[in-house]
C-alpha cells in the first residue's frame, strides 16, 4: 500500500527515526505553530510543508519495514529524528548510516528534545549537518523549515519553466527560499 502510494509521489521528504523521538510533534509544529500531544504514528502520515510533500513513517518496530520501501523510492531528503537525551536513538542513527551509506549523504540528523538536556553530547555536536531542536520549546524549527524549503527551490530550479516573467527570471534560489519562509513566519 505504501509502495503503491509512493510510486505515484515524485519528490518527497522523509521523516523517520525511533518511536517517540518527536517526528509528528515537529511536523505539526511546522504546520500549526503549536505543540500538542499525539498518538504514535501507526503506519505513515503525510504533511505539506512549504509546498513540499513530507512523509512520516512511525518508528515502532512493526513499521520499520516501511522505511525501506520509502527509501527505495528515493526521497529527496531524509530527516532522521532522534531524542537527543537517548543514547540508544543515536546508535539507531549510526546503524541507519551504515545500512544506507548512499542515502546518508542526503540525511539530516535531527536531534529533538533539546529542552531535556543542558549540553549537546559531543558525538552529536561533531556531526556538522545535524540540527539540534525542540518541538516543545519551538527551537530549531526554522532550521528544519529552511532545509525543507531550500530543497524545493533546488528541485524547481532544475525544472524547465514554460513562461517566465523578467521578474521571475531574476529571482534567485535564495529569494525563493526567503519567500517560502515568509509564508511561515507567523508560526515562529
Ligand atoms: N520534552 C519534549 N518532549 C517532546 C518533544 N517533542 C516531542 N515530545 C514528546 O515526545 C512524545 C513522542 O512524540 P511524537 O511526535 O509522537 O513522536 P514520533 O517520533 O512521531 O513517534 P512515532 O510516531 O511513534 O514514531 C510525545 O509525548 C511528545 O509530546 C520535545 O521537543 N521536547
Ligand atoms: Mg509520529
Amino acid at each position: 500500500m505504501l509502495t503503491d502510494f509512493l510510486r505515484l509521489v515524485k519528490g518527497f521528504v522523509l521523516f523517520i527515526g525511533p518511536s517517540e523521538a518527536g517526528k509528528t510533534s515537529i511536523l505539526r509544529r511546522l504546520v500549526t505553530g503549536k505543540f500538542e500531544e499525539h498518538e504514535p504514528t501507526l503506519g505513515f502520515r503525510e504533511e505539506n510543508i512549504a509546498k513540499v510533500r513530507v512523509l512520516e513513517i512511525g518508528g515502532q518496530e512493526t513499521f520499520r519495514k516501511y522505511w525501506k520501501d520509502a527509501l527505495e523510492q528515493k526521497p529527496v531528503k531524509v530527516f532522521f529524528v532522534i531524542d537527543i537525551a537517548k543514547d540508544l536513538d543515536l546508535q539507531d542513527y549510526y546503524q541507519f548510516v551504515q545500512n544506507y551509506p548512499t542515502i546518508s549523504k542526503r540525511t539530516v540528523l535531527t536531534a529533538n528534545k533539546f529542552d531535556l538536556i543542558k549540553n549537546v553530547p559531543e558525538a552529536i555536536n561533531s556531526i556538522e549537518s545535524a540540527i539540534i531542536c525542540s518541538a516543545k520549546e519551538n527551537d530549531g524549527m526554522f532550521d528544519i523549515l529552511e532545509s525543507i524549503a531550500s530543497m524545493r527551490s533546488k528541485a524547481e530550479s532544475k525544472r524547465p519553466q514554460i513562461s517566465k516573467s523578467e521578474e521571475n527570471k531574476s529571482e534567485s534560489i535564495e529569494n525563493k527560499t526567503e519567500s517560502i519562509i515568509k509564508e511561515f513566519q507567523d508560526k515562529f
